[in-house]
């Protein structure tokens, strides 16, 4: 049956959408407090800890190799979005300008505002994670984590942090902000990995 909106029928994408998750309509905004304005020119991004310190700023991103990337987006409250286009830089560039300490398998996401995250080195410097900074050809919108957000697509949404502004390096897993308040220390969409063991 073709409704107005046409939607494809759910089997075709089974093999795209995790279990328990429902496709969105449009792109959902989730965001946990107040919305940073940072503009291009006074983002910087900050790393430390296990690393030697070193800070990009907007033009240092822009120099470094620009991809397009098409991505689906899986949000722990059960939406997905496929297909999502973006531009930006990948991880792995960015992190060719970063000299780790061996002792470093961790990361904690930081970001204007004060949002956390925590990944795994390995779960972080795969070769599809990148930094976006345009959304379907457009600046990347504010409540959409610009002017530069990670993306992380393997991982659900919450690991992917809007308005990054630092990487801290660790030889020990920490929580980040919602890792803290129940969710899953990982986050792997198709294992259903929502919520930490309490
Ligand atoms: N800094 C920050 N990053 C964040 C969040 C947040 O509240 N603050 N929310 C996370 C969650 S739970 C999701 S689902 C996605 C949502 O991204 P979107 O608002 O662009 O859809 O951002 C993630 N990154
Ligand atoms: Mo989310």
């Amino acid at each position: 049956m073709l409704g107005k909106f046409f939607r494809k029928p759910e089997a075709e994408l089974s093999d795209r959408v995790p279990p328990g998750q429902h496709l969105a309509k449009g792109f959902p905004v989730l965001t946990y407090g107040e919305t940073p304005n940072i503009s291009q020119d006074k983002w910087q991004l900050k790393v430390w800890g296990l690393a030697k310190p070193i800070t990009f700023n907007w033009l240092d991103l822009m120099a470094m190799p620009q991809n397009h990337f098409k991505a689906d987006f899986h949000c722990v409250t059960r939406w997905s979005k496929l297909d999502v286009q973006w531009t930006g830089v990948k991880v792995i560039d960015l992190m060719a300008h970063v000299e780790l300490d061996p002792k470093a398998i961790h990361i904690m996401e930081h970001c204007y505002g004060g949002y956390t995250t925590n990944i795994s080195l390995s779960d972080f410097l795969r070769e599809e994670n990148f930094f976006a900074h345009t959304l379907f050809d457009e600046p990347l919108p504010y409540n959409h984590g610009g002017p530069v957000r990670l993306v992380v697509p393997h991982l659900y949404a919450w690991k992917s942090a809007k308005w990054i502004n630092g990487l801290e390096f660790l030889d020990n897993e920490e929580l980040g902000f919602w890792e803290r308040n129940g969710y899953h220390k990982r986050g792997e969409p198709w294992s259903e990995e929502r919520y930490g063991s309490i």
